[in-house]
């Protein structure tokens, strides 16, 4: 123990707040990392399609994964630099075998390697089916699609990625959370919205028919506001989702790229959490729109860290992660990203919630004003350097030069 912490620790308890009790919950929150930011969202599949949909990473930053080893490799550097036990977000394009199956033909076999791995290094995993990169998403339709055998073939996709996470929720003992993200929309004003939603509502009903134990699997679904090339109008907006969620039971995933750029994604959740039982986040940054840019400790994020903690809705929110940049480290984004939605957990646990809510409470807004205020200058970084050497992680100077290393280590595979 670090004489820093020692006395950190006891201006926190000055304050009314326990310091080893804040690291022993941050030690418990999972958080699943996205294995996309990996390799630029390619994934490792024979590609029919353009990547499409609206989400591009742009950046040609040498070191990007382009086979299964090398992006758990890379993956083993990231969590081995992350504190605490953590999940692992895979997307359907990322299987893993010499098949070649399309996406209506994947089975769990094509997943198990990741399975196998996953069990090895002790961390849990989530999936997501993939309703782009494919010839049949070309028209930036897909379950909403007018023809029925389109749509029947995203059906199929749908189903087979809840069998197989079902069944990784099963191995690893956790449940698995399967997420749908659909990129249908219109680049100009379409004339029957309706319609369009009304196929997105059966083929999703259909897709989500069978039943499974919520053990292993957890459905989860994620709206949008717009993307490049759906401009105009997208299907499943928020208030599609959040209605669909409402009335079938499933998840909602709520990703901070996906609202207009004004909104507050934190405030959202007290609300939605009234409505449906257990939220999905997809902790991103967006610049302008939905730019996925990795995500610092701003505002947004320590916002977002608050809410959930003074919300009490750490219980039932699954905090996943979902930007991607190709112009830095791909490794070091997933580090210094993974490690700010911690920070901003961290930062909320230290706070003294007790008495900015009494402060609130008794409409003494000048007190919560100043307690906030002086609160930012407590000295959460000597709590965050005790939690990381704790749990063997490095900080500061250890932290870049690891960093350093394997970033050059990887640059020669162009
Ligand atoms: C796209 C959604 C979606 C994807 C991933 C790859 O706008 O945010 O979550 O980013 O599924
Ligand atoms: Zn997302």
């Amino acid at each position: 123990m670090s004489s820093g912490y020692d006395s950190a620790k006891q201006v926190f308890a000055d304050w009314g707040v326990d310091a080893e009790a804040a690291m022993a919950r941050l030690a418990e929150i999972p958080i699943s990392m996205h294995c996309w930011q990996g390799d630029d969202v390619v994934g490792f599949e024979a590609k029919t399609g353009t990547s499409g949909g609206g989400i591009q990473a742009t950046g040609n930053y040498p070191g990007r994964a382009r086979t299964p080893d090398e992006l758990r490799a890379d993956l083993e550097f990231a969590y081995a630099n992350i504190p605490g036990s953590h999940r692992l977000n895979l997307h359907a394009m990322y299987m893993d075998t010499d098949e070649q199956p399309d996406r209506d033909e994947i089975e769990y076999r094509h997943f198990a390697p990741w399975v196998d791995w996953a069990k090895g290094q002790g961390i849990g995993l989530d999936f997501n089916p993939t309703f782009f990169a494919h010839a049949n998403a070309d028209d930036n339709l897909t379950l909403a699609h007018p023809d029925k055998g389109i749509r029947d073939f995203w059906i199929e996709h749908g189903r087979r990625t809840r069998e197989i996470a079902a069944r990784m929720g099963a191995e690893m003992g956790s449940p698995c959370v399967n997420n749908i993200w659909v990129p249908d929309g219109y680049k100009d004003t379409p004339v029957d919205r309706m319609a369009a939603r009304r196929l997105l509502e059966a083929s999703l009903d259909r897709m989500l028919e069978d039943p499974f134990d919520k053990t292993t699997l957890l459905d989860a679904v994620e709206s949008k506001l717009f993307g490049i090339g759906v401009e105009a109008c997208t299907v499943g907006s928020h208030e599609f989702y959040l209605g669909y969620a409402i009335r079938n039971g499933t998840l909602l995933c709520l990703d901070m790229g996906h609202f207009h750029p004004t909104e507050n994604i934190a405030d959202k959740l007290s609300s939605v959490a009234l409505s449906v039982d257990e939220l999905l986040l997809h902790v991103s940054r967006p610049m302008r729109w939905d730019s996925d840019h990795v995500i610092l400790q701003s505002d947004d994020i320590l916002q977002m860290g608050q809410e959930l903690v003074f919300s009490g809705l750490l219980e039932r929110t699954h905090i996943g992660l979902d930007f991607f940049d190709a112009t830095i480290s791909r490794t070091a984004a997933w580090v210094i990203g993974t490690r700010n939605m911690q920070k901003a957990l961290l930062r909320a646990l230290l706070l003294p919630e007790a008495e900015l809510k009494a402060a609130e409470t008794a409409l003494d807004f000048s007190k919560r004003f100043i307690l906030s205020e002086e609160s930012k200058d407590l000295p959460f970084a000597a709590v965050w350097a005790e939690f990381c050497e704790r749990h063997d992680a490095p900080t500061g100077r250890a932290l870049m030069s690891a960093l350093d290393a394997y970033k050059a280590s990887v640059a020669p595979r162009g």
